[in-house]
């Protein structure tokens, strides 16, 4: 069943009814101010930071489950409703949710009156635009209310959500005129405050919650909007609120607009105050001055969607298949930035308090946002390795606002290291920037210790070989890329958790994961060196690399597949000696994409061994057989009930990998059948079992254990996104950025005839029309570039062009 539809000339996902199978929300904004909004207008605002700087308070796990967001009340006499359903589910007489690049429009009619709030967060300025309009469609002259709405959150979400002794007495606001100014926290010196304000006279306003929505009443009834009065309410604490109450009179046939603005203002630190205690309002009006206007929005809005074409020019393809034409072109890409942007802060299943930017994660969203802006992938780069340790040990998570590690959760994730590698030679592969390996990064924060970026990834690659096991296998350390393997976890207590209790690090267990991880980075880390002329570091490292595939190729493999890890006891995990967990997905993923048993026979065997044990219709299980109980000696991985998330779950993020490994074996047709099975826009019409929205990835589907099977969880925030892209782009339609130029060596299915992509690398739009006449899986037999037929497959940087045409012949 479908709930709603693609629009593709306008770059849009319509959604028909507000009754989704979950809330499906959008990502609004592109650098530092984000709102998260939902169908049917829920969600929240935050600065830089979900945890520290958030502007809307958002209640996680609600019921219902979506409540909170920015609402807009008509009153039309005693009916009262909202053009996004919510909060009153007042029924509408028609709906629709246009969810688009960087902002969604909600329409919902009423009685023939026509609503439609379009939502966006402008490409330079720190804001949130609602603009609403709102129109007579019937034949008499109508007199609404309007009751805008949004509740302040007290900055630190955190703390928002549990300190309330204090939270309820340092509420304060301020309403000048159609603005409210919230500026709790403004008298500590923190130097910021939000403004929530619209360009028309209002008729009153309220900033107490409890005055406006009344201590017994909520969302949906609120008693100022039944009472179709303001109550001018400023409040003293407790919960501040915003809201404005504006008039329409409306003739047949007319419209009105409104124009809201929520604005997150922050003065330079020598105008803090206008007077002490009084807030510099200066940086709001200048803000709301570029918002008052009609024309003003929608230039903006304009300039947002001018934006986003610009950015997804940089990788398009036309391929026939018009699903998978929109995923590559609009949503697999528009997803890779919201995950560069977010890493795993803030979804609606990421409450923003928790995970802050990950080091492996933010590190892997990388490899799918390069190309889009590498500016900024330089500078995330460059963020990242300043939180690394001496010893090439990272922190596992930092916080965006302050850059600085979380000692919380601290290190010891082995697989971390290894990430800032893969991350920087994508990098330099897309643009040919060596000079970023020049960059002086600081180790965990501090400036004083930093040296070139170059040595961050030196370190890494060190403690990788520095921290080896009994069979010459990388430790695992507390986790590698699967959190919930913990093998250094002996023992629990009531109330404890194997995370805290017992050593979460020990030199016996061991990951065949990273060994295959270092197997791959390693050699990506050779070739800069290459080009660096270090050529005694190259071939030191490619020894160690050699002796690293053959100790996987001894103790890392089972017979017919790789193993995946040794315990703290040396036992292995995931082979055929185990009763549960014989066979995981990851090894056998990322030792083919390192190229690990390719020239004997192991490569095809594992994934052979993948296809007949880990597949399934909806998409490859991480592992089989599920744990039916719990192992401490295992971990966090079998306290899922079998079939969810790490327990044999589909984790999306490594299906790719097998489909990436399948093209280096040249199953073109395996490789894109794996690939369209988790992939969200073939899913759409069973949006009813999958759940999630149809155009954005999540993180899990549930298993064939699992009594869901099929059902997705937690949509956006993902690796899935930037893999599955590059899975796409650089393996399946085979453009690959290398360090010599754009390799281009398709692995398809043999029905496609061919296909067209245009790609930017490196300031050259190669335009590249791929053919395959002898409908082979794999294999270019020549490539010309402009009419002149070239050697191999690799096209060297084309200079002094800014275009080229490119045609490949496979067979
Ligand atoms: C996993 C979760 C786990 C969490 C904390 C995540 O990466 O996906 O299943 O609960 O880590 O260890
Ligand atoms: O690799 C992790 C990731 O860092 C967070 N989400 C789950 C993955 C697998 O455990």
């Amino acid at each position: 069943m479908q709930f709603g539809h693609f629009d593709d000339s306008s770059k849009e996902y319509v959604i028909t009814t507000p009754r989704t199978p979950l809330p499906w929300i959008n990502y609004l904004g592109t650098q530092d101010f984000f709102s998260l909004i939902s169908n049917t207008a829920g969600g929240y605002s935050f600065y830089k930071d979900a945890k520290l700087l958030r502007l809307t308070r958002y209640r996680y796990n609600n019921c219902p489950l979506d409540n909170g967001g920015r609402y807009y009340y008509i009153k039309d006499g005693n009916t009262v409703w909202n053009p996004g359903w919510q909060p009153t589910q007042t029924e509408l007489d028609a709906y629709s949710c246009r969810h688009g690049l960087g902002y969604t429009v909600i329409s919902g009619s009423k009685n023939k009156i026509e609503a439609e709030l379009t939502a966006f967060v402008p490409v330079h300025d720190p804001c949130e635009i609602n603009y609403l309009v709102i129109r007579n469609t019937g034949s008499s002259p109508r007199h609404l209310d309007i009751f805008s709405f949004v509740e302040f959150c007290l900055w630190n979400a955190a703390d928002d959500s549990s300190n309330f002794q204090r939270n309820f007495s340092t509420g304060e606001v301020e309403v000048e005129g159609s603005t409210i100014y919230h500026k709790t926290e403004y008298r500590e010196r923190r130097n910021h405050y939000a403004v929530y304000s619209v360009n028309k006279k209002i008729e009153g306003f309220d900033t107490s919650r409890d005055a406006f929505i009344g201590l017994y009443n909520g969302f949906s009834n609120p008693e100022a909007v039944l009472a179709g009065e303001s109550r001018n309410s400023i409040a003293h604490g407790w919960a501040p609120v915003g809201s404005h109450h504006l008039k329409a009179d409306l003739n047949p046939g007319e419209a009105t607009s409104f124009i809201f603005v929520l604005g997150y203002c922050e003065n330079p630190e020598d105008q803090k105050f206008e007077a002490p205690g009084i807030i510099n309002k200066a940086p709001a009006r200048r803000l709301l001055e570029k918002y008052q206007t009609d024309l003003q929005v929608k230039n903006a809005l304009f300039e947002l969607k001018h934006y986003w074409t610009g950015l997804l020019s940089s990788y398009t393809v036309e391929t026939g298949d018009e699903k998978l034409d929109r995923l590559v072109n609009v949503w697999n890409q528009y997803q890779c930035m919201v995950t560069f942007n977010m890493s795993r802060s803030a979804s609606y299943f990421e409450s923003g308090l928790g995970r802050g930017m990950g080091f492996r994660d933010s590190c892997q969203d990388l490899l799918g946002f390069v190309h889009l802006i590498p500016s900024r992938a330089r500078e995330r780069i460059l963020d990242i390795a300043s939180t690394q340790f001496e010893d090439g040990s990272t922190y596992h998570q930092y916080q965006p606002l302050t850059k600085k590690g979380n000692a919380d959760i601290g290190s010891g994730f082995n697989d971390d290291p290894l990430w800032l590698v893969a991350s920087t030679a994508a990098y330099i592969r897309e643009t040919g920037d060596f000079s970023i390996l020049d960059e002086k990064c600081a180790f965990n924060s501090d400036p004083s210790k930093a040296v070139p970026l170059m040595e961050h990834l030196r370190r890494s690659i060190r403690f990788t070989r520095t921290h080896l096991g009994p069979h010459g296998l990388p430790q695992i350390g507390r986790a590698d890329w699967n959190d919930c393997l913990n093998l250094n976890c002996f023992s629990t207590q009531p109330g404890e958790s194997f995370q805290t209790f017992g050593p979460s690090e020990g030199p016996v267990a061991e990951s065949v994961f990273i060994a295959a991880m270092f197997v791959k980075y390693g050699k990506e880390y050779a070739e800069l060196c290459d080009a660096l002329h270090l050529s005694e570091e190259a071939s030191d490292i490619r020894k160690a690399v050699k002796e690293m595939n053959e100790a996987v190729q001894t103790s890392g493999w089972d017979g017919k597949w790789f193993v995946r890890a040794y315990d703290a006891y040396s036992r292995p995990v995931g082979s055929h000696v185990n009763d549960e967990g014989q066979i995981y997905i990851e090894p056998q993923g990322m030792c083919v994409m390192a190229g690990i048993g390719l020239d004997n026979g192991k490569a095809e065997e594992a994934l052979k061994s993948v296809e007949e044990r880990l597949d399934t219709h909806f998409g490859i299980v991480l592992l089989t057989p599920a744990y039916t109980s719990y192992h401490v000696e295992l971990g966090e991985i079998s306290s899922y009930p079998p079939g969810y998330k790490e327990n044999a779950g589909i984790f999306c993020h490594n299906n790719p990998w097998i489909v990436c490994a399948e093209t280096i074996l040249g199953h073109g047709n395996r490789a894109f059948q794996v690939f369209r099975k988790t992939c969200p826009v073939y899913l759409e019409e069973i949006s009813e079992i999958h759940r999630t929205e149809p155009y954005a990835y999540c993180q899990m589907v549930a298993g064939k254990d699992a009594p869901t099977f099929g059902e997705g969880k937690n949509s956006w925030l993902t690796g899935t996104a930037a893999w599955t892209f590059t899975a796409i782009s650089q393996y399946i339609l085979g453009i690959q950025p290398t360090l010599h130029g754009l390799k281009i060596d398709p692995c398809i299915p043999d029905t496609v005839e061919g296909y067209t992509v245009n790609r930017t690398f490196r300031n050259v739009r190669y335009h590249i029309r791929v053919e395959n006449p002898s409908h082979v899986q794999k294999g270019v037999i020549s490539v010309t570039v402009n009419g002149k037929l070239m050697e191999g497959n690799i096209i060297p940087p084309v200079t002094g062009k800014s275009e080229a045409d490119v045609v490949v012949q496979m067979g």
